[in-house]
């Protein structure tokens, strides 16, 4: 038996205690399960009222944060916002940014390109969902002597902290969608966000309304994602 901690390079491990083990018919079996489960997931513009409790939400921001993060920085900070008229400013201020979007930042191609998707310069579901959940990211973070220290990889350790929300948004069987205001600042303004934050992602999170679309698209096949080199 492995002792119970191990000093390496001068500092305090724990034994890794494996949480479960399979054999391969098993993981092979729940494998399987686990992509239909996700594959079910759809990127829902469609809300209704319908309240989601606190404590869910708080449980599924924990979720997030056991995403893993350059040099253990943690370098995300999320804002679960349910307060009506702050949800109405976010909506406003983002509706604007949009507007200028669709009317002129983006390019021709883009604007064919997400025709599909059912999108535009509307975004009702900023005021619709019961929660929006703001995801930033922290650049830096200030030691005790008010120094800047640059993190690590931070697109990165947010992104994955991101899907790992999405999916615990799914596990929780409420929707979401990956919103993109941009420039997002205004998000750092509303909500008085320190100096060392950015705005990364703007996530509503609630029960699907009863007439809820999404566009009838295909994921990519696993040979059109992947290669295998055996
Ligand atoms: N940010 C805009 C436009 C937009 C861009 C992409 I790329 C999308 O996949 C979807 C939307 C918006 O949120 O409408």
């Amino acid at each position: 038996m492995a002792a119970e901690e191990k000093i390496i390079q001068g500092y305090r491990h724990i034994a890794y205690k494996q949480q479960e083990k399979f054999t391969g018919g098993e993981m092979l079996e729940r494998s399987s399960n686990f992509y239909s489960w996700l594959e079910a997931r759809r990127s829902v513009r469609h809300f209704s009222e319908k309240a989601v409790s606190e404590e869910v939400i708080q449980k599924i921001i924990l979720s997030a944060g056991t995403a893993p993060s350059g040099a253990d920085k943690q370098p995300w900070s999320f804002c679960a916002v349910s307060n009506p008229e702050l949800k109405i400013k976010i909506r406003n201020a983002a509706e604007e940014e949009e507007q200028e979007n669709y009317k002129g930042r983006m390019s021709e191609r883009w604007l064919k390109d997400l025709e599909v998707l059912g999108t535009n310069t509307n975004k009702e579901f900023l005021e619709i969902a019961p929660w929006l959940i703001v995801a930033f990211k922290k650049v830096y973070e200030l030691d005790e002597k008010q120094v800047k220290r640059k993190n690590y990889y931070v697109n990165e350790s947010v992104g994955i902290a991101c899907g790992m929300l999405i999916s615990a948004i799914h596990n929780a069987g409420l929707v979401t969608l990956t919103h993109t205001p941009s420039p997002m600042n205004f998000l750092a303004g509303l909500l008085q966000r320190p100096k060392n934050e950015r705005a990364y992602l703007l996530l509503p999170v609630g029960h699907p309304s009863s007439e809820a679309y999404v566009p009838d698209i295909r994921r990519k096949k696993l040979q059109e994602i992947s290669d295998f080199y055996m």
